[in-house]
């Protein structure tokens, strides 16, 4: 097993690969989407929250991250004595029209799949996404964490109905008309998905990319009044049956998988990496189950954590464990003291079970 760092798209710089490597990190996650342009947040060095309005502005639906662009990023992080893992999240307005279902689907579908084929020749393996409407909202932000160190959980459910223009958390359209987009069912959310995958897992095979689905976050059966794809372990089994292809696979986050209500969260690990399913792996932690939970440092929550990259181990998982998220740690750099935290730990973690 591999140990990795993520990156937002304004910390992929030469002193984070440098800070990466130095706390034994062999491999980086990078996002190319901007989570920070253009909502409410405390700081743009923490996991985005937001407000009701989201994260903010999506990205320009027109410019698709370019072959170029990727190589170079890539080459930046190998200079450093790293390598890039992959690419998290694709930007929503680069796809939205994909989870809406809506009148530039055609077109953005071919978006997903140039991105594909772009990073298959920049030499980037994984492409983690996140299949939902309402995206990564109605978590709140508070010294939930050990020594009030300031987390994400969340206080209750979030139904407050998408706004028009918005997608994924993000603003697609500024200048869309008042009012909500539809609630879609279950079902239809599903054969979004099924659709998608079955035209794009081809190019992904061909470009020699895997496609990494991370489950819901929060794990809520509807956010924002709308429905969730992977908010129960047992919906990531329907999702890997949906295409038998190998780059059919999992953003595997036990965060998120801890904090569903049903199943045992070493069961889960062990039934998913059995079937070398897992792209690459959040490894997070937490206390209680939605919509009570808390994010809590690796070695403070309700899981233990040896325990998981024991039967990771077991069943030969190889790849990437990043950090996902940490508390923010009280001192002149909250973010990097918790991932380096956190980073420690998993070395620590790795040397016990043997692992180089
Ligand atoms: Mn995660």
């Amino acid at each position: 097993m591999k140990l990795g760092l993520g990156l937002y798209r304004h910390m992929l710089t030469r002193e984070n690969f440098q800070f990466a490597r130095q706390a034994g990190a062999t491999h980086l996650v990078a996002h190319l989407v901007d989570y920070f342009k253009g909502g409410a947040h405390a700081t743009r060095d923490d996991q985005p929250t937001g407000t009701d309005l989201g994260w903010g502005l999506a990205g320009d639906p027109n410019q698709l991250w370019t072959t170029a662009e990727l190589t170079a990023i890539r080459q930046g992080i190998e200079a450093e004595g790293l390598k890039l893992e992959a690419i998290e999240n694709f930007d929503p307005a680069h796809w939205h029209d994909i989870l809406l279902d809506g009148p530039r689907r055609a077109a953005h579908i071919e978006n997903v799949k140039t991105i594909l084929r772009r990073m298959g020749e920049a030499g980037i393996p994984v492409m983690g996404y996140n299949f939902s409407l309402a995206g990564v909202a109605g978590r709140t932000k508070a010294p939930y964490a050990r020594g009030g160190a300031t987390s994400v959980g969340m206080e209750g459910s979030y139904d407050l109905p998408v706004p028009n223009g918005m997608v994924w958390n993000m603003v697609v359209d500024p200048n869309a008309p008042a009012g909500n987009l539809p609630t879609i069912s279950s079902d239809e959310l599903w054969r979004r998905l099924a659709r998608f995958l079955e035209e794009v897992l081809p190019v992904a095979e061909a470009a020699g990319v895997v496609l990494a689905a991370h489950p819901d976050d929060p794990p809520m059966p509807t956010v924002r009044g709308q429905p969730r794809l992977v908010y129960q372990p047992s919906h990531y089994q329907r999702l890997i049956d949906l295409a038998p292809s190998r780059s059919n696979q999992l953003e595997f986050c036990i965060g998120s998988l801890a904090e569903m209500t049903e199943g045992d969260i070493y069961e889960t690990v062990d039934t998913y990496s059995r079937q070398q399913r897992l792209g690459y792996v959040h490894f997070r932690n937490v206390t209680g189950k939605v919509p009570h939970y808390r994010e809590t440092f690796i070695d403070d929550g309700d899981v233990d954590m040896l325990r998981v990259l024991a039967i990771l181990k077991r069943n030969g998982f190889t790849g990437v464990l990043i950090p996902d998220h940490t508390p923010q740690m009280n001192c002149g750099a909250p973010w990097h003291a918790g991932m380096a935290y956190a980073m420690g730990y998993m070395r620590a973690a790795f040397k016990t079970l043997g692992l180089p």
